[in-house]
């Protein structure tokens, strides 16, 4: 155990010609050394022709395992832990905070490295962490890499401000490491929090040398992706602020997605890689509030604190009960999104034990009777209305109704249905109680003959005869006809058939090679063959403008220029049908975004498939 830190150096600037571009099709600095052969090749400099969206996540096998899992914990852990949110300054006076207490409670620089070289988690227990997330029916972990005090917590390269060789803790440990490895032998995917803002880095605030700080933190996002192969990456601290400046753009941020999925193709980034726009990233981030209903155009995850604090303070015991934290749960899952909990552990590296017992209490009623199936991999649907008495999310022909408000006996719960759909049985999880069902106005009427089966929720499991659907479909995707200018003018430049309207050009890409990545335009015709006899909501996400007709009716007409945008139309199509369609598309200048999604009472979220689309 070494017992003083190595005197602090002046962050790793690579000599090299700040001019290179990065292979990656990063921003301009510094070359990076080539990705190892270990990796996929980086992705070759983007440009016109480019299109960045490889998938769609709302199907795509790359985020299978995150919308299924649904439930992660968060972790707050950091030099900051080791002052366990408290602050007495020379003055006397007690100043209170936790991530953030060095810039709120106005810390020198030199007395926050002073108290950080004390920093001393011995006994973090990466078995323990990962056994208390499984406990808690936690299936997956993003823990803070770097936050904005820019202390990273594994034994980066970049610079000396880090756990390895900035504290008293011993030096021959990894706790990244040793984190990744408890978590896959428990099966469950780890993340890394990484903060863009970073106030210690002293090329940070100068617009002159910010670029030397992009290249450091493209070194230690390599360094986590070449050492830790993290299924996710929840970046934060992108927004404008001050002390100090936060110059991170939306093109830094196109730039950044660009350089790390040229690294690992598979993972998962947040929407604050960008300015938390629907387009950037793969899901979008609320924080410590739940959307009032399923987001348009983006997967999302509700991140929420145990407490009222993200980092330890040993003074916050105002704790969510296990009920509000299975309410929340379910509050999310029903509305198709994640639940990430956080757990701040002290500067020992513990997890506080009230954390741990409301997270134990929580995957007991998930492990009970069968209950987690509520929220593992069920979603929204769109075939009830969210009743008054508790949630109802639906996986594959089952509808999970989980009620907060048992009903007195006698007295039916009430469903209303927006689709023709049958109720085939109905029982209570954990329960021999019948359960009798009965049409009744709008929907359904659910009459318990017994008690709830405890405190938090009870859930009834419905098996239901769904509405007809129509056979799976034969399209290869609609006729493309674009434009090297933004009004369809004179030929169209390149015309193809596009197996789905899934485009993000960003600010370098464009339909072909040969039309430059501003002021151009995009039809696209056809037709489309729906599932369901049911109102379809279409979902554009756009930027700069879009018209969408069905059977030749104007359904979106969103033709002010604007910037990444979500438009919305419903109208009613007939299963089988081959309904005409046609998207015009215009891009201005700067970024570039048009993606085509539907819904339907039966159908989830998704971007319109191909198998779904004719070409002219
Ligand atoms: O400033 C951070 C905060 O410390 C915490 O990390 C949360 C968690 O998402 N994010 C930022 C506030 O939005």
């Amino acid at each position: 155990m070494h017992s003083r830190p190595k005197p602090f150096r002046a962050p790793v600037v690579l000599a090299a010609p700040v001019a290179l571009l990065l292979a990656a099709g990063g921003p301009v600095a510094a070359a990076h050394p080539p990705a190892p052969a270990t990796r996929p090749p980086a992705r070759t400099a983007a440009g016109p022709g480019t299109n960045h969206a490889t998938d769609d996540p709302f199907t795509a096998a790359r985020t299978s395992w995150w919308r299924q899992d649904r439930f992660g914990m968060f972790i707050h852990f950091g030099a900051y832990s080791n002052l366990e949110g408290e602050y007495t300054r020379p003055d006397g006076t007690v100043c209170r905070n936790a991530e953030w207490i060095e810039r709120e409670c106005g810390i020198p620089a030199a007395e926050y490295e002073k108290q950080a070289a004390t920093f001393d988690p011995s006994a973090f227990d990466a078995e323990a962490i990962v056994r208390a997330a499984k406990d808690a029916g936690q299936r997956y972990l993003v823990i803070t890499a770097k936050h904005h005090d820019g202390y990273a917590m594994w034994p980066t390269k970049q610079n000396t401000w880090n756990l390895r060789d900035h504290s008293a803790f011993d030096p021959h440990r990894d706790i990244l490491a040793e984190l990744k490895k408890a978590a896959d032998a428990a099966g469950i995917k780890l993340g890394f929090y990484y903060s863009i803002w970073d106030w210690h880095d002293p090329d940070f605030a100068d617009p002159a040398t910010f670029p030397r700080y992009k290249q450091r933190m493209y070194g230690q996002l390599k360094e986590l992706i070449d050492n830790y192969d993290p299924a996710l990456l929840w970046f934060d601290g992108e927004w404008d602020a001050e002390r100090p400046a936060n110059r991170w753009s939306r093109r830094d941020g196109a730039d950044l997605q660009a350089y790390l999925h040229g690294l690992n193709p598979r993972l998962i980034v947040n929407n604050r890689v960008g300015k938390r726009e629907v387009v950037d990233g793969d899901f979008g981030t609320p924080e410590q509030e739940i959307p009032a209903e399923p987001v348009d155009g983006q997967l999302w995850e509700s991140c929420m604190t145990l407490n009222d604090h993200w980092g330890f303070a040993r003074y916050d015991t105002h704790w969510k009960s296990p009920a509000t934290v299975v309410r929340n749960l379910l509050d999310v899952a029903s509305r198709g999104g994640n639940y990430l909990l956080n757990v701040g552990p002290d500067k020992y590296g513990r997890i506080p034990q009230p954390s741990v017992d409301r997270l134990r209490e929580t995957g007991r009623w998930l492990a009970a009777h069968g209950q987690g199936d509520a929220v593992y991999g069920a979603g929204y649907t769109g075939l009830v209305a969210a009743p008054p008495w508790g949630t109802v999310s639906r996986r594959g022909d089952v509808l999970y109704a989980a009620v907060t408000s048992w009903p007195a006996a006698g007295t039916p719960l009430h469903l209303t249905a927006r689709a023709p759909f049958d109720i085939t049985s109905a029982r209570v999880a954990g329960s021999s109680q019948r359960v009798r069902v009965a049409r009744s106005g709008d929907g359904f009427d659910l009459t318990p003959s017994g008690a709830a089966t405890g405190p938090l929720a009870s859930v009834l499991r419905l098996t239901i005869e769904p509405p007809a659907a129509a056979p799976a479909g034969d399209g290869t995707g609609l006729t493309a006809r674009s434009w090297a200018n933004d009004s369809f003018s004179g030929p169209p430049a390149a015309v193809t058939v596009d197996p789905t309207v899934n485009k993000s050009y960003r600010f370098d890409g464009s339909p072909d090679a040969g039309i430059p990545a501003d002021h151009f335009s995009t039809r696209w015709t056809g037709s489309v063959q729906p599932r369901f006899d049911e109102p379809y909501t279409f979902t554009t996400v756009s930027d700069d403008t879009v018209r969408l007709w069905i059977d030749d009716r104007l359904v979106i007409d969103s033709t002010t220029p604007h910037g990444p945008k979500v438009d919305k139309g419903t109208v009613v199509l007939k299963a089988g049908h081959r309904h005409r369609i046609r998207i015009d598309y215009t891009e201005r200048t700067g970024e570039a975004y048009l993606k085509l999604l539907w819904s339907s009472p039966s159908q989830a979220q998704e971007i319109v498939p191909r198998s779904r689309l004719h070409a002219d």
